[in-house]
Formats: C-alpha cells, structure tokens, sequence
C-alpha cells in the first residue's frame, strides 16, 4: 500500500514532510493556494502555495518564540499589532498578556481566518477576546496609513516571496518605526536559518538601517526546516536581552524558556559571522 506524504520542499531539494491520512481541502484563495490535511501524528497541516504554516500539534514551538520574548522584554505592552497570523495563533498568546488593552490583527485573506476558524484548534477563543480587533486588509497599507501607536509589532507572515515581500522591505520597517511607541518592539519571523540565509541577512541589514538597534534569534519550529529565524527591532530604550520574569512567571510555557532567555540568542558561527 502507498503511503501518503505532504513535503514542503526548500531549497537544493531539502524537504520537510509529513505522513497524512487525508487532504480536507482545498482552494484558491484571492492571494494563494491553500491545503488542509490530516496528519498521522501532528494534528491538523495548514499549507499556504506549498509551505508549511503549522500542524496543530506543535504550533505553540513557533508561536511562543515569536511572540513572549518580545512582550516581556517591554516594560508594559498595552497596544499590539499583529500583521498576517490568520490561523489566530498569534493573537492567542498576545491575549495572555494581562498588560494588553487592544490587540490588533490586520490579515490580508480572510480565507485564511475562515478555514482555520472551521478547521484548526488553534485561536481557541482569541478572535472573541473583546481586546481583539480583527480586520482584514493589506497590512502594508494599513502600517502606512493609521494613526494608531503600537508598543509591540508583531510580523508573522509568509515567506518573503509572493504576497509578504513588501513586509520584508525597508520602506515597510520604516512605516513600522515610526508607528511604534517611543519604547517599542518589533519582531518579524525570517525564514530558515540554514535554507534563506541570504534572506535573512537581507532583511536584517534592511532593519539595521531604521532600528535603533535589531536583535537576531533562532528556534526549533515542529514543521519549518530548523532552526528558524527571528528579527527583532528596537526603537528607544527598551533591553530585548532582559526580561521581565514576574510576568514570565504568570504564563505556563512549553517551549519557550523565560529562564533560559539567553538561548535565544544562539546562533551557527557562519552566520553569526555574516549578520
Ligand atoms: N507563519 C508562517 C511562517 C512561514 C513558514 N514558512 C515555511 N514553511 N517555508 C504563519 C503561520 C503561523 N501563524
């Protein structure tokens, strides 16, 4: 019997997959093909133009690194931005903080939102927060245009091909910059370490011409070709190598490690060389 497999393949052939029992679904939406399958062993599969999203099973190994180093490094996140992150992931860790008055998320395919809010255990309740605003527009041009102040920005997109390249540009962190708070943070995720590495040397050089100062990370994500990337920028006086550990105390965490903060940082020589 042929065993079935979903492989996302990076790359010079480098593939990372998994054995499925079904495809749920499938469509076209207005910006990208979108993919729902059952997995053997990691829950549901959400795949966006062929690349891996998330597995249900797991998720919270990309989600935590993304969004707790950076709400606890600032003194007191009350207005966050969220750009991308349809499935809800994000917006449910950001709602963890207690700090948070208004989380806003801007997504640009409300497809995405409407098959994972059917399909995926994953916003469990974040979209119903009465913290949370959801829209569904471009985010570049919301960036550009709103009048709102954010303390903590938090990119979690695509790949920085197709739809998300404007969101890895400097004009984009420019906008960004300026509409974060006079101590504020941003974080984008950056591709795979080993894959995209001219990627993400690409796009810190782009934020190191508009933050005061960018912070670089890496963490095993279940699902991504590991390690993955993470950028940080700063704007103001703001430490993202400290943080605060009474408020880390509060949240129970599984894979992001508050004690340990420290081991974000760690990073493959040759690339630490390059960056
Ligand atoms: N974040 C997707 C990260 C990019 C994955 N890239 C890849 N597999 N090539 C959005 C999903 C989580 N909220």
């Amino acid at each position: 019997e042929k065993e079935r497999a979903f492989i996302e393949w990076y790359p010079r052939g480098y593939g990372v997959g998994f054995k499925v029992k079904e495809k749920l679904f499938e469509t076209q939406t207005k910006y990208q093909r979108l993919e729902l399958y059952e997995t053997e062993g990691f829950g549901k599969l959400l795949v966006l133009d062929g690349t891996v999203q998330l597995v249900e099973v797991g998720e919270e190994s990309y989600h935590e690194p993304l969004v707790h180093p950076v709400m606890l490094a600032h003194p007191n996140p009350r207005r966050v931005l969220i750009i991308g992150g349809g499935d809800g992931g994000t917006l449910r860790e950001v709602l963890r903080h207690e700090t948070v008055e208004r989380a806003i998320m801007v997504e640009i395919d409300e497809m995405v939102m409407e098959i994972s809010k059917l399909y995926l255990n994953v916003a469990r309740g974040a979209f119903e927060d009465p913290r949370a605003e959801v829209m569904v527009d471009d985010g570049v041009k919301y960036l550009r245009e709103t009048e709102e102040q954010f303390d903590v920005i938090i990119v979690d997109s695509t790949d920085p091909v197709g739809p998300a390249k404007l969101l890895f540009s400097e004009e984009f962190y420019r906008s960004a910059y300026e509409k974060l708070s006079e101590k504020g943070l941003y974080i984008t995720q950056a591709g795979s370490v080993y894959l995209f590495t001219n990627e993400l040397l690409d796009a810190y050089r782009a934020m190191k011409n508009v933050f005061d100062r960018v912070y670089y990370f890496s963490f095993p994500v279940i699902g991504y070709a590991s390690p993955w990337s993470f950028l940080v920028g700063v704007k103001g006086d703001v430490d993202f190598t400290k943080i605060d550990m009474e408020r880390a105390k509060k949240l129970e965490l599984y894979y992001y490690d508050p004690e340990r903060h420290e081991t974000l940082f760690q990073m493959p020589k040759y690339v630490r060389d390059l960056l």
